[in-house]
């Protein structure tokens, strides 16, 4: 009898073992000790998460009537606030699935100045399994104004709250699961791109997998182009450019280089061999929608050129692509790019009344890079210690980005193989996939349409290396091309025969 009691006992307690996908409770969670962080976990029953009206608006936050994220499973959501220093206030929040969790960590980015957690982007991770996780950066809202009399928020925004939030996450998944995450990865474009490789230089423990879309890493680069252009086009009133011009300015590129590529399909497939002078868009006659003035012929070369150092023509930053025109209205339009304006006024000058019309690019940005450029730019080329862990990057940029020169990712790659000894020490590890006709983290005329996430997971838990990455892109709700996506340097290549929509079409190699 007693041994039988005993085996029933030990049956009961397997399947009990076997059911539970959660070692403490959710709750128990807020009394877990990690340094300077202070936690709030609470559990939400399936469909009962509603988000909170954003801060100062009215009714209800978009959806309207339906509740989002009535289909979401049960989770753990747990709201963090964390102070590594004394002027700190990081919030970081990680939603944590009771049922169903894949075994890894996914630690999402953000854009511009940040400054917000966004719970579709929790959502969208938990649902693919993760315990998600993302951070406001330690301030609220997307201005750069944080940064005036701050430069410890500032530290925050440029690495520290990444950091913190990859630390801490990883100790939540610990104590609520009872085991360590098998991957943590990231996952982020534009600013969110920044983060990823900052943490692969910085902190090169605490991811394993970094998807890095179109990285502000250049950060001080990229806000003095804005500056540049903003600069040219509103240097007097002839040399703005009208924004009807801008598509003719778009079709003259394509007439002179889309079929370069060999497909004429509206899309270059490397803009850097198009060598498209503006000069032949000048009006022969009275200005027209279709020509450029002689002033504003000179507006559209500083667009396309890369801005430099007036002394001593260093290049401070890589120029828009031919191919990009359709999105010049970000910093060639009426108003100058604020994220850029931000980065002088609030991190580097911090002047209320700063003039982005007086900004020097020799003096001015030799300040900035001493103010800033430490710890908001992500440039060092040593992934030595990442890469040796067996760290992997996958990183991507639209050709036609208008708000972050796609060539400052290539060069980014580029100086990484230099420093780690040639392109074929780092291509295990990193891999860089240049999307043509894409716009800043999606839209264009691209193939925009891609899971580098999926691909990552493949390349980290099956060991598949990304050779080729299919895309697609939508057109009134239809698929209407599939093409690859190829590791940089390759290209897609047509083979000369079949759909040119297909992605079977094609296939990936060096030009
Ligand atoms: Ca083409």
């Amino acid at each position: 009898m007693k041994l039988a009691g005993l085996l029933l006992f030990a049956l009961v307690l397997a399947v009990c073992l076997s059911t539970q996908a959660v070692a403490a409770s959710c709750e128990s969670l807020s009394s877990l000790s990690i340094p300077h962080t202070m936690i709030v976990a609470e559990s939400v029953a399936a469909g009962a998460f509603v988000q909170a009206a954003p801060a100062g608006g009215k009714g209800k936050a978009k959806g309207g009537g339906a509740n989002p994220f009535a289909d979401l499973k049960e989770f753990c959501r747990v709201q963090v606030t964390s102070k590594p220093s004394a002027d700190s206030d990081i919030k970081i929040e990680y939603w944590l699935p009771v049922n169903g969790w894949n075994g890894n960590f996914e630690a999402n980015g953000n854009g511009g100045w940040s400054g917000s957690i966004t719970a579709n982007t929790l959502a969208t991770g938990m649902q693919r399994g993760y315990a998600a996780a993302m951070t406001d950066t330690g301030h609220d809202g997307g201005s750069a104004s944080f940064a005036m009399g701050h430069p410890e928020k500032v530290i925050d925004f440029g690495y520290r709250a990444v950091h913190e939030m990859a630390t801490t996450g990883k100790a939540l998944i610990k104590a609520f699961y009872g085991r360590d995450a098998k991957h943590s990865y990231w996952n982020g474009c534009s600013a969110g791109g920044r983060q990823g490789l900052m943490e692969a230089q910085r902190y090169p423990q605490d991811f394993d997998a970094i998807v890095a879309g179109a990285p502000a890493i250049n950060f001080t680069g990229r806000s003095a182009q804005a500056v540049w252009i903003g600069q040219a086009t509103h240097k007097d009133e002839s040399s703005a450019l009208p924004q009807n011009k801008f598509a003719a300015i778009h079709d003259a590129v394509l007439e002179a280089c889309d079929a370069k590529d060999g497909v004429k399909d509206g899309v270059l497939e490397d803009p850097t061999k198009c060598k498209f002078d503006p000069k032949t868009l000048e009006c022969k006659g009275a200005d027209a929608p279709t020509c450029l003035t002689s002033a504003q012929v000179e507006t559209v070369r500083k667009i396309y050129s890369d801005v430099v150092n007036p002394r001593t023509k260093s290049v401070i930053f890589q120029g828009h692509e031919p191919g990009s025109e359709n999105g010049w209205t970000t910093m060639a339009g009426n108003n100058v790019f604020t994220i850029a304006t931000d980065t002088f006024r609030y991190a580097v000058f911090e002047d209320n009344n700063w003039d982005y019309k007086t900004l020097n690019f020799d003096s001015d940005m030799a300040t900035t890079l001493q103010k800033a450029g430490n710890v908001i730019n992500a440039l060092d080329p040593n992934l030595k210690p990442f890469l040796a862990r067996g760290g992997k990057i996958i990183q991507y940029h639209g050709w036609s980005d208008p708000q972050i020169s796609p060539r400052s990712s290539v060069e980014y790659y580029k100086s990484v193989a230099a420093a780690m000894g040639g392109a074929s020490k780092i291509n295990d590890n990193y891999r860089l996939f240049m999307v043509p006709g894409m716009a800043h983290c999606g839209g264009g005329d691209a193939t925009a349409n891609f899971d580098m996430l999926a691909a990552m997971e493949q390349w980290v838990e099956q060991g598949k290396a990304p050779d080729r990455i299919e895309a697609s892109r939508t057109r009134n709700g239809q698929t209407d091309r599939t093409r690859p996506l190829c590791p940089y340097p390759q290209v897609a290549s047509y083979k000369g025969s079949g759909n040119t929509d297909d992605t079977a079409s094609f296939v990936c190699k060096a030009q």
